[in-house]
């Protein structure tokens, strides 16, 4: 069986980017075997995270996290590879940090800091369909 070339929107997001860790996390994503195409910092508005995030708008952490991911720069990557929509969150693990697994980016450099959101250091889409729409967002 055959799978398609997919693509997908990875964020460092301020927390890895504060600690440090983009370098880290790319390394990841290219030793597993994906190809990174296109990379950018940016300093993103609440306009940019709006679109991005609105589907968890209304949600208790909502405005948490737009608050959060302006905060500082985030680092923007356009990554590619044979199911690499899901095998990027495979890598980052689940959403709540204490709980991700050991050996994912989340579950070895995340931690709960009691906040009201949680800082989980990366994003990746989720869909074929979020992909498109957010790489056509972060890499107009
Ligand atoms: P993911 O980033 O794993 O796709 P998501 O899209 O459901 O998760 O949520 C976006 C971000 O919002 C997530 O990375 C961290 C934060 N978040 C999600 N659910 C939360 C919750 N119940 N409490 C605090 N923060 C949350
Ligand atoms: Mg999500």
């Amino acid at each position: 069986m055959t799978t398609a070339i997919e693509e997908t929107l990875v964020l460092v997001k301020p927390d890895g980017v504060a600690r440090n860790l983009t370098g880290e996390i790319l390394r990841r994503i290219e030793a597993k075997g994906y190809s990174l195409i296109d990379i950018r910092m940016v300093q993103p508005d609440r306009e940019i995270l709006a679109k991005h995030y609105a589907e968890h708008e209304g949600k208790p952490f909502y405005e948490p996290l737009v608050e959060f991911m302006q905060s500082g720069p985030v680092v923007a990557m356009r990554v590619a590879g044979n199911r690499v929509i899901e095998g990027f969150r495979v890598l980052a693990g689940t959403t709540d940090p204490t709980t991700a697994a050991p050996g994912t980016i989340r579950g070895d450099f995340g931690r709960d800091w009691g906040l009201k959101v949680q800082q989980n250091l990366v994003h990746g889409s989720d869909s074929v369909e979020s992909s498109a729409r957010e790489l056509a967002l972060w890499f107009a």
